[in-house]
């Protein structure tokens, strides 16, 4: 009880210290970021950022055993002498001893609480048998060796430069720059002037933004558009404060993907994480992986692990057309710096003369990810919510640096993102919160922006001073430069009070054409009167190219969202009261394709365990998606391999209402409500798919620290269907390598691993 109450205390004080970060400091250079061309078709045959780096065999020569985790821990977490429990039809080999997850729990607290989170909790004790067991000491000898060593990047524009956008450097050598404007919404063909090479066709054909379902009829380019990323340890200083990340190719945020609809995409993955060393995996947010669900980089679900040293090629269709973003999807690793912007050029449901490309928003921490997740995972409720410490527009912002002790090293006047304006122009501009936790409030002072897509789904265009996004979610919008020729403008992106922040204010600079770039922006916000925790009204935000859903679903689940401490003091999520936590060793996905029509593998069916939060739909051709929210804390809401409609969402018991049900909106991220905090009452939301696409697809919190405390279940769509789906020998290689190197000891999993 009085934890319950303590912690209830810590989810909601989470407003309290805000310092305000005074006007910037102006810097004397002005680079436009990220400036594309008019047209929205992408040329490029190949980007290569870096070579991609050597490695002798075997891939991890720099660890030994007792380098990855010492042997003490070792005995403490995977004692020998435990009895085992089978999971069918075989033992899982996860870590040195071979012990399923279930059983051990390595170091990581989560278990799974009783119903109602009362008593009995976790059901398989942590560490049975060992020696010297005591709550709230597991792995102190272990929980140092994150170290921060490895800055061998140089942390290239970040710190100190002001004219390098790091969001989209490399090579997308676009050869046509005539500033005719080439519409590619309804031209279906060249309306410009001639331009060197420019296609007389669009990659993507006739396609329209409305004249076409993209999830029954995605083009096919056969252009494959090749990626290589190097991920490595650095030290950077983003906004002047020096950190550990884990960056790819040397740049934070990680370099722009762009494809045209319809292209492949392959991107080369190094796993060159040391010191220690790490998996990885990466995810494509929001494309279908329709055919392809072993590429969505989901570890322990559709892969395994990308060992350290080994490498990993993704390739898969840019099957719907946007904006987004990729990331890590091991641990909260994409907190330390993996990830970056993917756009998918394609059919526009508007006009605009320039595309300025993807403004990433991010919720920023100063702490190595590790840590923090030691933290977020530990018994010490008052730092189970993390407050970020600033708050960055494409990777970059100003920090006081008198806020920071003597031992870190902090260098003022980082700077900040710039774009610029030229009067009367329209301009495209790709939002993406690609944060751990905070919910974003973006606005342009003296400008109406005009929202046009949502995620990978264009809307019916409409206008608002201030756009929401939580984390993973994407807007496209269009602002018209209606200012003056001289004008300075701050961009601005704000986290919500319903998130947990130290400093909440983010910045970029909007210059005009004749603007005086020596001075900073002296402009005033809108006033926000949106909701901090909540999306726009569903009512607002209406599917460009309508889709009427069944009004009633073949198969419907409600499922409970809730917290609570297990038995070892931890503070773990539930999802209908089951904490969710990965093997890396044994893909659900593998397991689903063994498993035969008839749900039957070599006569025996296969039990998925419990922890793995599987949710088998059958074969059912609509599936609907209850979601109630006990929780007083929001959580945006992700369903990898869909689109999903919704239907609706709000406080209380949903009572049946539909939003627009002739053409419900869709998207990949929706945010949910918190409880009442008042009155205890839950919130909802209610989603609905077609099951079209089979394969094990993860419906989760993209909070990071919420998935790594179990906020997590997996969707088994038309299981019947899915050994029908051949894995290729690249990754089913995956798992060999993984399980080699999980023989040389026990990874530090402390988390539900995603
Ligand atoms: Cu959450």
């Amino acid at each position: 009880m009085h934890h319950s109450l303590r912690l209830l205390e810590v989810l909601f004080c989470l407003c309290t210290i805000y310092v305000t970060v005074g006007a910037a400091n102006s810097s004397t250079t002005i680079s436009v970021t990220g400036a594309y061309n008019t047209s929205t078709y992408f040329n490029s045959s190949t980007t290569t950022s870096r070579q991609t780096a050597t490695f002798t065999n075997p891939p991890w020569p720099e660890d030994t055993v007792t380098h990855i985790l010492p042997q003490s821990i070792s005995d403490l977490i995977f004692p020998t002498a435990v009895p085992r429990r089978g999971i069918q039809p075989s033992n899982i080999r996860c870590g040195r001893w071979g012990l399923p997850q279930s059983q051990t729990n390595g170091r990581s607290p989560l278990g799974t609480i009783g119903k109602q989170g009362r008593g009995g909790a976790p059901r398989f004790p942590p560490f049975i048998g060992a020696p010297g067991y005591d709550v709230g000491t597991y792995g102190s000898n272990g929980a140092s060796d994150s170290g921060s060593e490895g800055g061998n990047i140089d942390s290239g524009g970040n710190g100190n430069s002001n004219n390098v956008d790091q969001g989209h450097g490399s090579g997308y050598g676009d050869n046509n720059n005539g500033g005719g404007g080439f519409d590619t919404g309804f031209g279906g063909g060249g309306g410009g002037g001639g331009g060197g090479s420019r296609p007389t066709t669009l990659p993507w054909g006739s396609r329209t933004a409305n004249n076409t379902d993209p999830y029954t009829n995605p083009p096919v380019t056969g252009v494959v558009r090749k990626y290589n990323f190097v991920i490595e340890r650095a030290v950077m200083a983003p906004d002047g404060v020096e950190r550990d990340v884990i960056v790819i190719n040397g740049q934070f945020p990680g370099p722009t993907i762009e494809a045209n609809w319809g292209d492949t995409i392959e991107v080369t993955v190094v796993n060159g994480i040391t010191s220690p060393q790490e998996g990885t995996s990466l995810h494509w947010h929001g494309l279908l992986q329709k055919g392809t669900p072993y590429e969505d980089g989901v570890p322990g679900v559709t892969q395994c692990p990308i060992a350290p040293g080994q490498t990993f090629t993704y390739s898969f269709n840019a099957d719907l057309y946007g904006t987004s973003w990729y990331h890590a999807h091991y641990s909260a690793q994409y907190a330390a710096g993996v990830f970056g912007a993917m756009i998918v050029h394609g059919p526009t449901n508007i006009d605009y003369d320039e595309d300025l490309g993807p403004v990433l928003l991010t919720d920023y921490y100063h702490g190595n990810y590790f840590d923090i997740l030691e933290e977020v995972m530990g018994t010490d409720l008052s730092k189970v919510a993390p407050f970020s410490d600033n708050n960055l527009i494409n990777g970059k912002g100003d920090f006081d640096c008198s806020l920071t002790s003597n031992s870190t090293k902090c260098t003022p006047g980082a700077g900040y993102s710039k774009f610029q304006f030229t009067k009367g122009k329209t301009y495209r501009l790709r939002l993406i919160n690609g944060g751990a936790e905070g919910i974003q409030k973006f606005s342009i002072d003296n400008h109406q922006l005009k929202v046009i897509a949502y995620d990978f789904v264009p809307i019916v265009p409409y206008t608002t001073e201030i756009v929401t996004l939580g984390v993973g979610q994407r807007a496209d919008i269009v602002v018209e430069a209606t200012g003056t020729p001289t004008d300075a403008i701050w961009m601005r992106s704000v986290i919500s009070n319903c998130s947990a922040t130290h400093q909440p204010y983010g910045y970029a600079m909007i210059y005009y054409q004749n603007a005086d770039i020596n001075i900073k922006p002296n402009t005033t916000a809108w006033p926000d009167n949106t909701d901090g925790c909540a999306n726009d009204d569903l009512s607002l935000t209406t599917p460009y190219f309508p889709i009427t859903p069944p009004p009633t679903p073949a198969t419907e689940v409600s499922i409970d969202i809730n917290f609570g401490l297990n038995a070892t003091g931890h503070l773990v999520w539930t999802m209908n009261n089951s904490t969710f936590r990965t093997c890396y060793n044994d893909p659900v996905l593998a397991r689903a394709q063994q498993k035969g029509s008839s749900s039957t593998a070599n006569g025996t069916a296969f039990v998925y365990p419990t922890e793995w939060n599987v949710f088998d739909f059958g074969n059912a051709s609509t599936i609907r998606i209850i979601v109630n929210n006990l929780s007083p804390v929001a959580h945006p809401m992700h369903l990898h391999g869909h689109n999903m409609y919704v239907l609706d969402e709000g406080v209380g018991d949903w009572d049946g209402t539909v939003i627009r049900p002739d053409n419900p909106m869709r998207r990949d991220t929706q945010q949910l409500r918190p409880a009442d905090p008042a009155t205890g009452e839950p919130a909802y939301m209610v989603l609905q798919i077609d099951a079209d696409n089979p394969g094990v697809w993860p419906f989760h919190c993209h909070i990071a620290w919420h998935v790594s405390g179990g906020l997590y279940v997996n969707i088994l769509e038309r299981p019947d269907d899915i050994p029908n789906i051949k894995s290729p020998d690249a990754v089913n290689a995956l798992c060999q390598t993984w399980d080699d190197y999980t023989q040389l000891g026990p990874i530090d999993q402390i988390d539900s691993g995603l």
